[in-house]
């Protein structure tokens, strides 16, 4: 890894962005994840690289969503593995979900290397890398239908971190909740999303730790209203209003 001096404005982005390379380089993260990084990036510039309320607020309703459900599943793709392998997995046993490898790009063998990655990190059982359980979501129109029968395929809330697809309409026409965790309040997945965290990966997940623990002191009743009571196109209403107000104090 290069020295990133901390005194860099931008250290620590850069490095994240460090990470993601390495993630690259060691075959967890295709090329397509470092320009979708570098997408986010570009919001998180603008948002100011740091977790604004309306986060917040998303965390904490995406946490009681999680912990209400009867079978929670955390999908992990190549840049959630490489950025946040340790935090992922500590969050899954926060709120009780199972770890599903699941790519948009797929390969067995990028599949193989997540699954150990994660175990590396203290996860003790993977979903999305044994045949025997695999099965196919017809409604999605990319190598993200291939499923585990014991994860997505039955899960009534799903975490999607950082993807802009048809993914959570097709869950969501199966009666799941998702979840998901991006940048850009624009992205289809983000305007799909029953709650949408609109941060950085990597500041999100912590968050959501955060909560986890706090919320799991919490009784159920005001849990369900935590998460219902939460208004995911008004959140990112307040998100895309912030953006530009920050965008016209930049230009200034
Ligand atoms: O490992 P795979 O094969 O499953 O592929 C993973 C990528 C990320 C390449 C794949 O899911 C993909 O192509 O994603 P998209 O469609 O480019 O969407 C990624 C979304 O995540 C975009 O809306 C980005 O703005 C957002 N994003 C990127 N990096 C971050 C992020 N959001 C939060 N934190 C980030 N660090």
């Amino acid at each position: 890894m290069s020295k990133i001096s901390s005194k860099h404005p931008r250290a620590e982005s850069l490095r994240t962005r460090e990470r993601l390379v390495e993630g690259f380089r060691s075959g967890l993260v295709v090329a397509e994840g470092l320009a979708a990084h570098g997408r986010g990036e570009a919001f998180d510039y603008i948002i100011g690289e740091k977790t604004t309320k309306h986060a917040k607020r998303a965390a904490e309703a995406a946490v009681a969503m999680l912990l209400l459900a009867k079978r929670p599943v955390i999908s992990v793709n190549g840049n959630v593995a490489a950025l946040v392998p340790k935090e992922v997995v500590k969050l899954a046993d926060l709120v009780g979900a199972k770890l599903e490898v699941n790519l948009f790009h797929g390969s067995v063998g990028r599949e193989t290397k997540i699954g150990k990655h994660l175990l590396k990190h203290g996860a003790k059982e993977i979903f999305g890398t044994d045949r025997e359980f695999s099965t196919k979501i017809d409604e999605i129109h990319s190598d993200r239908r291939k499923v585990d029968k014991r994860g997505i395929a039955a899960a009534d809330v799903v975490l999607v971190p950082l993807e802009d697809g048809d993914r959570t309409e097709a869950l969501k026409k199966l009666g799941k909740k998702v979840v998901t965790i991006d940048l850009n309040p624009m992205s289809r997945t983000a305007r799909a999303a029953n709650v949408t965290i609109v941060d950085n990966v990597v500041r999100a997940l912590p968050l959501m730790m955060v909560s986890a623990k706090k919320l799991s002191r919490w009784d159920r009743t005001k849990l369900r209203k935590t998460a219902t009571d939460f208004d995911n196109a008004k959140n990112l209403e307040a998100m895309t209003g912030l953006i530009s107000r920050r965008l016209r104090k930049i230009s200034r």
